[in-house]
């Protein structure tokens, strides 16, 4: 049977036909579905959204060591955090076959950075696969199965954006039953890298890999393809599509299988044909390796950018030498450029309205609420990674002495929080901070879709389970007192902010409002607000929420004048369809000329 998936239902699907026992993920962009896929699809494998990335690549090797096939997935700087455990992983290797998937995102589309992972496969001395379309994804995530049990190493399969969320025809086939027995077998001196141990088996990766090298050169992915014999590329993964959908004349050598590269291989392709050309997106890894094998490649990283995705376009101009231009819009009129925004009725908008009126110097992080660096709202100052607010926040108090006190507030989701923003709280606490914390709780991992975390009191499938009271693990964390808001009210949040600014200790809030997107947290929405037209000053107040249910329309003539003889030059306007009721722009208007449509102003939601 035949099914057009995704690349992530692809590797979703793969890791069903090799018979996973355990699939653990933390959510991440273009990551996420791999797990969802999993979790709706394929009951029989356990699944879970773990706390981390770390977290997930253990909860594999723990399955791994008892025998089970093993897959941890995450996007690109997801493999930063499980680094720690992912080098020496390579070092004791597996028991069951183990599979790492980084989806990288080329381009950053949703990302805090472009990194090329394919270094990492290289830095941690394992095979790196690559597919080009839905069907080698899923072959090739069955593929690492196998050659992760037969060289005893985890294996990293690596996507990109266009290869997880493209569709492609997958031949679908039975899943297989893995060769490994599901037991508790103990080989200490294999399993745990103390320095003598892991001494001895670093020269056994050392001699592994050379047996991969020359795997690598039967590796059933990497093919030749010679047409024209003037003109070869070495390419793999998406960047193969666009070569061959511009040059299908050309000769190929498309590799499958990205580390260890094959070297004979590559020797007998530039015999083959007269002048190559490497194509690969992001960094030179193909073509830097090529010429340290001694190789000479025509052109590499001479034509093509190494920033952001290639597209045919570029190609075809990098191929023809020629200087890179964008190419002509499709429209005539393209759309106006709209950056993302938070949703209407967001629960962190009303937070960065009291942040903002407070003046703060805000450290971020990563979820929606990085929005709020953008203006208008213009409060986030800072980001760099997932946890990163806190431990910034406390640095900066600490260089700042005295005279940072009252003006730093570190903000972090709910799920970026239990990710990792537990540690450097504790680190706050133990080493006498003042900085203030708000947890922008909204229940749920929003910015990737709305994932549950051990914060929601639910698993990836749904069962009721544990829930982290955040206030409790605060407490136990060294705060003395952490709050609580409700961040649709602003008089409220601002008071509690004040007040949890003047504190010459650590701080923590916990603003408690759901993601408007998550219906099963809402009762009931609000009536949507309404604008009275004759009293709007046209002040932009509201406007300055940046909330995209209000916009602002200039007007003359009659128009240009309140009832009670204001000169204005607009008024705002509420788009009924877009506004769920939040109240905050109700809240910031002088005028009184936003008005309520309840029995009264209702500052929040009824949650379940
Ligand atoms: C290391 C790493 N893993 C995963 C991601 C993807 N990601 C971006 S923000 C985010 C969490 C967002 O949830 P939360 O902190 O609750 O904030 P919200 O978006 O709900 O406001 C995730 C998982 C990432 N950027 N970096």
């Amino acid at each position: 049977m035949k099914k057009i998936m995704s690349g992530n239902e692809a590797i979703a699907r793969g890791a069903f036909e090799a018979g996973v026992k355990v699939a653990a993920a933390y959510p991440g962009t273009p990551s996420t579905e791999i797990l969802e896929t999993i979790s709706q699809e394929y009951k029989d494998i356990y699944a879970e959204w773990s706390t981390n990335e770390k977290v997930a690549l253990e909860v594999a090797f723990g399955a791994s060591l008892a025998g089970a096939r093993a897959m941890a997935s995450m996007k690109h700087v997801g493999v930063n955090v499980a680094a720690d455990p992912f080098m020496t992983l390579s070092y004791v290797g597996v028991n069951g076959g183990l599979v790492l998937v980084t989806c990288d995102d080329p381009e950053l589309y949703s990302s805090q950075n472009e990194q090329d992972n394919r270094h990492f496969a290289r830095f941690a001395k394992v095979p790196m696969f690559e597919p080009s379309d839905s069907q080698e994804a899923k072959d090739f995530i069955k593929l690492g199965f196998e050659v992760s049990e037969k060289f005893d190493t985890p294996v990293m399969v690596r996507g990109v954006t266009r290869i997880s969320h493209a569709k492609g025809i997958v031949e679908l086939e039975e899943p297989v039953i893995p060769p490994v027995a599901i037991e508790i077998r103990k080989d200490t001196a294999k399993y745990t890298m103390l320095p003598s141990f892991a001494r001895i088996r670093h020269g056994v990766i050392e001699e592994r890999f050379l047996r991969l090298k020359e795997f690598a050169e039967q590796f059933p992915g990497n093919r030749m393809e010679i047409n024209d014999p003037a003109i070869g590329i070495i390419t793999a993964g998406i960047s193969y599509q666009y070569a061959k959908e511009v040059f299908p004349n050309y000769s190929y050598l498309k590799l499958g299988m990205v580390w260890p590269l094959p070297r004979n291989l590559i020797g007998e392709f530039f015999k083959k044909v007269k002048k190559v050309f490497v194509v690969e997106e992001l960094d030179p890894f193909l073509e830097d390796n090529i010429r340290a094998m001694g190789f000479k490649p025509k052109g590499g990283k001479d034509r093509f950018p190494i920033c952001g995705e290639l597209n045919p376009f570029i190609v075809e101009r990098g191929m023809l030498a020629k200087k890179f231009k964008a190419p002509k819009p499709v429209f005539k009129e393209p759309l106006p450029p709209r950056p993302p925004n938070l949703c209407p009725g967001c629960p962190h908008r009303g937070v960065f309205a009291v942040l903002r009126k407070l003046k703060i110097y805000a450290t971020g992080d990563i979820g929606c609420y990085t929005l709020g660096a953008y203006p208008p709202l213009s409060v986030i100052n800072n980001n760099i990674c997932m946890g990163s607010s806190i431990g910034s926040a406390h640095g900066m108090s600490k260089a700042l002495g005295e005279e940072g006190k009252g003006k730093i507030v570190g903000v972090i989701g709910d799920s970026t929080f239990l990710h990792s923003g537990v540690t450097p709280l504790m680190d706050m606490c133990y080493n006498k901070s003042y900085a203030t914390i708000m947890i922008l709780d909204n229940w749920t991992t929003g910015m990737t879709g709305a994932q549950e975390h051990p914060g929601t009191g639910y698993t990836i499938r749904g069962e009721k389970t544990h829930k982290v009271d955040l206030i409790e693990l605060g407490r136990v964390l060294g705060i003395e007192n952490p709050r609580k808001v409700n961040p649709w009210n602003l008089e409220e949040t601002e008071k509690v902010v004040k007040e949890e600014l003047e504190q010459d200790a650590p701080s923590l809030i916990v603003s408690q409002g759901p993601c408007i997107l998550l219906r099963r947290a809402f009762k009931k929405y609000n009536t949507p607000l309404i604008i009275d037209s004759t009293k709007c000053v046209g002040c932009k107040t509201c406007v300055n929420l940046g909330c995209a249910a209000i916009s602002y329309q200039p007007v003359e003539g009659e128009m240009a004048m309140t009832a009670d003889g204001k000169k204005r030059k607009g008024i705002a306007f509420i788009e009924t369809s877009l506004c769920p009721g939040c109240h905050v722009c109700y809240q910031v208007c002088k005028v009184g000329a936003i008005k309520s449509q309840e029995e009264k102003p209702i500052f929040g939601f009824e949650t379940v």
